[in-house]
């Protein structure tokens, strides 16, 4: 069983396109296990996917973006559905870490950091974590330290998304600075 395939299908699945999988997710993102599992089974390589493999798979990963309980699965974060996912609000820590690309920092700090494509922007508790999000946009990242606190005091709402990642709502640039790794 190929764990990082199986994950990444249940993402795109989930996070991205759940109408070609005959899903039809709540207004959390949830979904029946068995309905994915029957419309993973259409391709050969997921044939014969358990609800067991998936939790394996769940466990296996170092980052948490699916959670499965009770029949149903959701992705944690990512989601790019027009229907908005209701994340829970939660007060974040002090501080949260964002990696982007050198190229686009020039706009982040004059607009934001904005969602673009996905329903939050999407930061980290930790820098590592923020390091491995920059290198799929940059071979050498920017971060990006986000004052949470005091954003979260100005009235933007932050939302948890999986172990290390946390949501929000734009970022004002006031909020954010470049922060140096050396
Ligand atoms: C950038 C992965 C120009 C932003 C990761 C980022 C993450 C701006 C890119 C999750 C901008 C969007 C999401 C502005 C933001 N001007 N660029 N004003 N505001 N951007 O992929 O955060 O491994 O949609 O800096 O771990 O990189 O798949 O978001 O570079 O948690 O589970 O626009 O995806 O999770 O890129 O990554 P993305 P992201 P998985």
């Amino acid at each position: 069983m190929n764990y990082v395939e199986l994950s990444k299908e249940i993402s795109y699945a989930l996070r991205h396109a759940p109408q070609e999988y005959g899903l039809n997710p709540d207004e959390e993102g949830w979904v029946n296990v068995n309905q994915l599992i029957s419309s993973l089974g259409r391709k050969k390589e997921f044939q014969n996917i358990s609800e067991k493999d998936i939790i394996s798979m769940i466990h296996a990963s170092q980052k948490k973006r699916h959670e499965c309980l009770n029949g149903k699965i959701r992705a944690l974060y990512g989601h790019t559905l027009n229907q908005k996912i209701i994340k829970e609000v939660m007060i974040p820590p002090e501080i949260l870490f964002h990696g982007t690309a050198g190229r686009f920092v020039e706009d982040i700090m004059h607009q934001g950091l904005l969602s673009q494509k996905r329903q939050y922007v999407h930061l980290s508790e930790d820098l590592e974590t923020a390091i491995t999000v920059g290198k799929r946009h940059d071979k050498v990242p920017v971060i990006l330290k986000i004052n949470s606190a005091s954003a979260h005091n100005n009235g933007i709402i932050f939302f948890r998304g999986g172990e290390q990642i946390w949501l929000s709502e734009s970022i004002p640039s006031q909020y954010i600075e470049i922060y140096d790794l050396s």
